[in-house]
């Protein structure tokens, strides 16, 4: 849009006036930031009806990306730069007297998701409302996000995070588009006169769903995308009186029906089995489904023509039951047949899949899914066993193998599996995970659906994560190449020309200075630990998972300690190690990871006679805000995940995109890194895929003789135990034991020796300023592709067949 700075002043004092009596010059910049915020859903509003009639008029295909989680972020900042209207605001705040910035602070940061999961759809919403691709957003309006993380005494302690105290200004209640969810209940098929066969449910709970609609606002174009979250709440009994109602019994449910959309739950890469968590999934799944069809019908298009105007994406397996909802909608609610239904749910629907590990499967307790579920539960019986026939028809006699796909089968509701049968396009997040799938975890599948199977490798809005959150390297690489990038993220590979310049070198050097600076202050601000700006800024954030092998970086650490006190004029490069990470609050292990850190932190910060070579910090409560200042900071990306367990990763590609240096496993995307930035701007260490595979099958690898044979890795761990770390006790023993006694599942052990050669690399790379600056180079240069402009390109075309609108 465009606006002037006068004109701009002149709606903030309006505003501003009308929402609080309060003249500009007297107002709290808690104020100002409710006043901004407003003034922007205003501006916004216009581009969003008329993007939502545009689709409408013209019968767009449109997708809806259903997921359990959305990671936003805060919004002012990307609304205002997608807008284009950032410098004009910032400059006409000023001259009020008012910092942009300080506004900005004020808005909470919605964690409505839990990692690289509900990342990924934040950044897919950014990329297809900038793309021009038709898409929505579909979930749940969680009253109470991620939980907030506080550090007390080294270990972590969760609180609510109650990030709807105050208004939150992006969102537009619809009352009037609220659904009805039903759950448990009985639910038959009773015979016709005619012979056929009539679904009955009865005796159902109601759950009102009420939609939260927010504006996803496109990059410079005419694109106002919508992301609607589900709120649940009590049925207005008045309105629609269904037999005999007890008011009493209306308030006791009252509890129960709002604990559905009351809290995110707080697992990563975990089935979390409890009914509450199948409502939540049913429940948005239901609500979203109900809309769309009652959208396509109110906009007059047939209902046989559903899949040609919609397209339904299953983020996960969390919204499954999409599958078997939108068969009942189609066959009970809209009389269709089950053949035709199911051709058209085959082919609304598509299925990601974001990773291998067993533990993250979704599978459900048939008594549990069929008492809250009970007409989908017989929805999916017959999916599942009409698949049994097709299964038949392949395998002949082979039970085992039968048993092996089907949907239903040893007391379970396999989700993944009806994903794959109920979808036409199944994809992995990375091309070595795809691969896995395809060779390893759901190969049988793969045999019988190849068709169905592809990649599509993550990718992350570079408007957050590079024009937002590192503005001076935006600004650098406007001067250099342009501003092309912007638009055309692969055009950031015109920069690589620049790599040997050294004016350039020291400008992207200064630029990383800069921001280390700023974090030095932020970390001297929370944690009291003066770190040196001048010292490698070596990071590791994300959740911590033992796969994620946090503990590798920890020993690691405890090893160049040892190496110091060992001698004491042991020469490195000061190095300024930081991590950051939530752990599930049911997961000990890695709570424990959590004080061992912290422990050790408090130790070697305080050990004169480090002399300051090593910092170790842990800043609590990891979050999108705090990564879009610790990713522009940092130097060394900590990317060393237990090869073929991450799926993808999606921080590796924003620490590339700023010019950090991967240290990494040959693991998910890294891969992909890799082949973008060549060998030389990379350091690769630990096992390949193969091996590890190659263990995990036929057994063979022993931690205890590692312990046995290499000092260093005795030395580390018997520190654990031995009292020589201080802040710990049961955390030292139960590391050790996890790793010796229990064999280290994760290999931690097995790639010590080659980390610690990584490491000693990565330190001799950076003290040639030259080597390291042209390597930062060529790692921003390449990161491009890894635009989730480019992702959601690829999903368009190839899985969702949608048309792009205008960019
Ligand atoms: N992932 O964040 C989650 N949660 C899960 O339950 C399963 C996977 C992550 O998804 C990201 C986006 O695809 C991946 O980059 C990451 O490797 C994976 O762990």
């Amino acid at each position: 849009m465009i606006i002037t700075k006068e004109q701009f002043k002149k709606d903030f004092e309006k505003k501003m006036l009308k929402l609080y009596a309060q003249e500009v010059e007297d107002s709290t910049v808690h104020m100002q930031y409710f006043t901004l915020g407003y003034l922007m859903k205003e501006y916004i509003s216009e581009g969003w009806a008329k993007t939502t009639n545009r689709y409408t008029k013209y019968g767009e295909k449109q997708v809806y990306y259903f997921s359990i989680e959305f990671l936003l972020g805060r919004l002012l900042a990307s609304n205002l730069l997608n807008l284009g209207i950032r410098n004009t605001v910032s400059d006409a705040l000023k001259d009020m007297g008012l910092s942009l910035k300080e506004i900005e602070d004020v808005e909470v940061d919605p964690g409505l998701g839990n990692g690289g999961l509900g990342r990924l759809a934040a950044c897919f919403m950014d990329s297809m409302a900038s793309s021009g691709i038709p898409g929505n957003g579909n979930g749940i309006r969680y009253k109470y996000g991620l939980f907030q993380q506080k550090i007390v005494d080294g270990y972590q302690v969760e609180l609510p995070e109650n990030w709807l105290r105050d208004d939150n200004v992006w969102e537009i209640r619809k009352s009037d588009k609220a659904v009805k969810v039903k759950f448990y209940g009985d639910a038959w098929m009773k015979p016709r006169e005619d012979g056929s066969l009539e679904p009955i449910h009865t005796d159902y709970q109601e759950v009102l769903a009420v939609p939260y609609d927010t504006a996803l606002v496109g990059y410079e174009n005419k694109t106002v995308n919508t992301l609607r979250l589900w709120n649940a709440e009590v049925p207005n009994y008045t309105d629609d009186i269904q037999g005999e109602l007890n008011f009493n019994k209306v308030l006791l449910n009252k509890r129960e029906i709002e604990s559905i959309s009351e809290v995110l739950y707080p697992d990563d890469s975990h089935h979390e089995g409890r009914v509450l968590r199948l409502k939540q999934e049913y429940f948005f799944v239901s609500a979203g489904l109900q809309s769309i069809v009652a959208q396509h019908k109110d906009a007059g298009h047939p209902l046989s023509e559903l899949h040609n105007y919609v397209a339904v994406h299953i983020n996960d397996t969390h919204p499954a039951v999409a599958i078997p909802e939108l068969m009942r909608i189609l066959m009970d609610e809209e009389g269709m047949e089950w053949a035709e239904a199911w051709h058209i749910t085959q082919n609304t629907m598509s299925y990601t899949n974001h990773t291998i590990m067993s533990e993250a499967l979704e599978k459900w307790q048939i008594d549990l899914f069929k008492e809250l579920l009970p007409r989908i539960y017989l929805i999916i019986g017959e999916i599942d066993r009409r698949f049994r026939e097709i299964l038949s028809s392949k395998f002949g006699e082979d039970q085992n193998q039968i048993e092996k796909m089907a949907i239903i089968s040893g007391g379970y509701v396999r989700m993944a599996h009806l994903c794959i049968h109920g979808t036409h396009s199944v994809n992995g997040v990375a091309k070595l995970h795809t691969e896995l799938l395809k060779s390893q975890e759901l190969r049988d599948f793969y045999m019988l659906y190849p068709y169905k199977f592809n990649n599509k490798t993550n990718g992350i809005t570079h408007r957050r994560w590079l024009m937002l959150a590192n503005p001076e390297l935006s600004d650098l690489l406007d001067e250099t190449i342009g501003n092309s990038w912007r638009r055309n993220p692969q055009d950031l590979k015109l920069f690589k020309k620049y790599k040997r310049d050294p004016e350039i070198q020291k400008k992207v050097e200064q630029i990383k200075r800069n921001n280390k600076e700023k974090l030095a202050a932020y970390i001297k601000e929370k944690n009291g630990i003066i770190v040196d700006p001048n010292s490698i800024f070596d990071v590791h954030v994300k959740r911590l998972h033992a796969y994620k092998r946090q503990l590798l970086n920890a020993l690691h650490i405890l090893h160049q300690y040892h190496e110091i006190l060992e001698n004491p004029n042991f020469e490195m490069l000061p190095k300024t190690y930081i991590f950051a990470a939530k752990a599930a609050p049911g997961y000990y292990f890695a709570k424990e990871i959590i004080k061992f850190i912290n422990a050790l932190a408090e130790q070697i910060n305080n050990d004169p006679r480090v002399e300051d070579r090593i910092k170790i910090v842990f800043l609590e409560n990891y979050s999108v805000t705090l990564a879009e200042q610790i990713i522009p900071a940092s130097e060394v990306s900590e990317q060393i995940s237990t090869t073929t367990k991450e799926a993808s990763g999606t921080s590796n590609m924003k620490f590339m995109m700023n010019g950090a240096v991967t240290l990494a496993t040959l693991d998910g995307a890294n891969v992909e890194i890799l082949e973008e930035v060549g060998h030389p701007n990379i350091v690769i260490f630990g096992m390949t895929e193969k091996e590890v595979l190659n263990y995990y099958r036929n057994g063979g690898y022993n931690s205890r003789e590692i312990y046995e044979s290499d000092a260093r890795v005795k030395r580390v761990l018997d520190s654990l135990t031995n009292g020589f770390i201080k802040g710990i006790q049961v955390e030292g023993q139960d590391i050790f034991k996890n790793l010796i006694d229990y064999n280290d599942e994760f290999f931690v052990l097995k790639d010590f020796d080659s980390y610690v050669a990584a490491q000693k690399k990565m330190e001799d790379l950076y003290r040639d300023r030259f080597t390291w600056n042209k390597m930062s180079i060529e790692n921003i240069s390449s990161s491009g592709v890894f635009s989730s402009d480019v992702t959601v390109m690829q999903y368009a075309s190839g899985v969702w067949d949608t048309r792009i609108i205008e960019r």
